[in-house]
């Protein structure tokens, strides 16, 4: 018989760590415990969103949260950072290998924060950004008025043709119109891949700086499934808990540009300029149980078998498009490049937001959404977008997407609109579909977790 391995400093100190949780905060405890079980009985389909593996989420819990690191590896603000450094120059290097870049800073929160770390270093208070409209399917951080970057820039919106495509004419000129300083491309509900080259000719053209946001396909990117903006955007954004299956935060890089003098700097880099945006001008001490994540998320995606799961993404993206399209769904652009689809559900009738809260009661979690040219308020909306980065982790197959659209045709079918938030769900289409999301759950269950209980 061998004998156990002993247990390691870390594998102890989760295992009591859980422990003492219960123990002291059970109301606590109770809740998180439902959460990690609802994760485990629900088909998520958010596009925002995706299933770390539970080796990046072992990260986030880790000391390094104790730890008070103002600085950058090597040049720190406090002591007691010597293994800091080392998980930060770690996330640094497995970055920079991932996306051919030259230059990465891992500090940033969320890619909300790392996008305004690039507009305050390439923009001042009244300056003109150039982005793509929220309503076609950009961010709220690319101009929109919702947001900082809406009211601090003059922000200017491109938006898409009466195609749905995104409108690269349409950018063009309103580019040389305004002469903007800053241009954002990257999207949050367009399913088609875009073209970095054209948004940086464009750039040149008036004189002004990229900012590639790929939040959204940062994982293709990675995989090579998506072109990579890294060497014609001056600047490229991503949140790293989306694709990335990593922390929960955000990261900036820079291709070739790097060493470029910043336009309104005098004497320092691209690089240099965004370091101190970051730290000292936008943050102090970074999370860095964060940050060993991200390490982790880029450990798996610099894996070998991390681009069977890119590709699986979107053979399920494509899958769950077509299944829509042979049930009479209008699906916007009619298909996708990437993960996201998105579903106008109001030729159906009915409102995303009903579509969206009918779908969740039976395991179902997507989001409401606004598709092109929409009449509907963004609280109500005429879609909803689903992606398939969670169902990629539970390596479901294309045939599998045929029976989800069969559960979600079979819900919406069923569902009686009484007002633009008002439902009622058929008892019986509710109970077929809670039984074969369960049935889905069990047959593809999150392969890195073990079996949830009761
Ligand atoms: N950008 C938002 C979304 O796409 O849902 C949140 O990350």
């Amino acid at each position: 018989m061998t004998e156990p391995s002993p247990k390691s400093n870390l594998a102890r100190f989760a295992e009591a760590a859980v422990h003492q949780l219960e123990q002291v905060d059970p109301e606590l405890s109770a809740i998180l415990d439902n959460e990690y079980r609802r994760q485990a009985k629900v088909l998520t389909m958010v596009a925002s969103s995706s299933i770390a593996d539970p080796s990046s989420l072992i990260c986030e819990a880790m000391t390094p949260m104790n730890v008070t690191a103002e600085g950058y590896p090597g040049r720190r603000f406090h002591a007691g950072c010597r293994h800091i450094d080392e998980i930060e120059q770690l996330a640094i290097d497995r970055t920079k290998a991932i996306f051919g870049a030259q230059f990465a800073n891992v500090q940033p929160m969320t890619a909300s924060s790392a996008n305004e770390v690039v507009m305050f270093s390439t923009l001042k208070p009244g300056d003109t950004l150039l982005g793509m409209d929220l309503d076609s399917g950009g961010h709220l951080t690319h101009g929109s008025k919702a947001s900082i970057s809406g009211q601090v820039f003059n922000a200017v919106g491109y938006g898409l043709d009466s195609n749905e495509r995104l409108d690269y004419d349409q950018a063009h000129a309103l580019a040389r119109e305004h002469k903007p300083k800053l241009i954002i491309c990257g999207t949050t509900a367009y399913a088609r891949e875009i073209d970095w080259a054209r948004f940086r000719a464009i750039a040149d053209e008036v004189g002004a700086y990229v900012l590639a946001d790929i939040t959204h396909v940062a994982g293709l990117v990675a995989a090579g499934i998506h072109s990579s903006p890294i060497d014609h955007a001056h600047f490229t954004t991503t949140c790293t808990h989306k694709q990335l299956f990593g922390g929960r935060g955000g990261l900036i890089m820079i291709g070739k540009d790097h060493d470029q003098p910043a336009h309104d700097e005098p004497g320092k880099t691209l690089a240099q300029v965004i370091q101190n945006r970051v730290f000292p001008y936008f943050q102090g001490a970074p999370n860095q149980s964060s940050i060993a994540a991200k390490a982790r998320g880029m450990g798996f995606v610099g894996s070998d078998g991390f681009k069977a799961v890119a590709r699986r993404i979107v053979d399920l993206s494509q899958a769950l498009a077509a299944a829509f399209v042979d049930k009479g769904y209008r699906v916007i652009t009619g298909g996708t490049d990437n993960h996201i689809v998105v579903v106008d559900v109001m030729q159906k009738g009915i409102t995303g937001v009903n579509a969206e809260k009918a779908l969740e009661d039976c395991g179902i979690v997507v989001n409401k959404n606004r598709i092109p040219f929409d009449q509907k308020p963004p609280s109500v909306t005429s879609g909803i977008r689903l992606g398939t980065n969670g169902l990629a982790i539970r390596e479901m197959e294309p045939e599998d997407m045929v029976e989800c659209v069969e559960v979600i045709h079979d819900v919406l079918s069923h569902l009686e609109q009484s007002g633009e938030k008002e439902y009622r769900v058929d008892a019986g289409a509710a109970a077929r579909a809670e039984a074969e999301v369960a049935r889905l759950c069990a047959l593809r269950p999150i392969r890195t977790y073990p079996p949830v209980q009761g």
